[in-house]
């Protein structure tokens, strides 16, 4: 049975700012995804901690909203069957330490916070995660 899912991929400001995207991007490519729609943007810290509600209650979130707030992001559109999962190993573990080889955090992430990429955790939050961006 097909299962054609769209996920939200962020490249996070460390990897922009390393000029990481082309490269990404590739990676994405070459593993099946379709980049259906993308952009680059810079939001405000008040943004950030909407997106990242659900951490709200953690000691990291300050930092992190500030970080994801901190210089220009792509956020991306990604298609293909079981999307959602298949970005997740692809990403590998939140700890680029962790990750595993091959993985974009394993080569190109620089510490837990600053992991080079995000990845929708569920089809649910895929949806809400893409219209966030990309509702117009
Ligand atoms: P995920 O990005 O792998 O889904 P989450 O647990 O959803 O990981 O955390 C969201 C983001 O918050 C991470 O990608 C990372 O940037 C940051 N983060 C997670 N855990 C920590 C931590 O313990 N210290 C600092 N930042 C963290
Ligand atoms: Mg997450």
């Amino acid at each position: 049975m097909s299962n054609l899912q769209q996920t939200l991929s962020i490249i996070k400001p460390d990897a922009v700012e390393r000029s990481l995207e082309n490269e990404i991007k590739e990676m994405f490519k070459s593993k099946g995804f379709s980049i259906l729609k993308e952009k680059k943007i810079q939001i405000e810290k008040f943004e950030a901690e909407k997106f990242y509600k659900v951490h709200e209650t953690k000691a990291f979130y300050n930092d992190l909203c500030a970080y994801l707030s901190s210089g220009p992001i792509l956020v991306m559109v990604l298609e293909k069957e079981n999307a959602v999962l298949e970005n997740r190993k692809l990403m590998g573990a939140t700890n680029p330490k962790d990750a595993e080889n091959g993985t974009i955090r394993e080569k190109y992430g620089i510490s837990i916070e600053k992991n080079s990429v995000h990845g929708s955790d569920s089809v649910e939050n895929a949806k809400i995660e893409i219209d966030f961006f990309f509702k117009d």
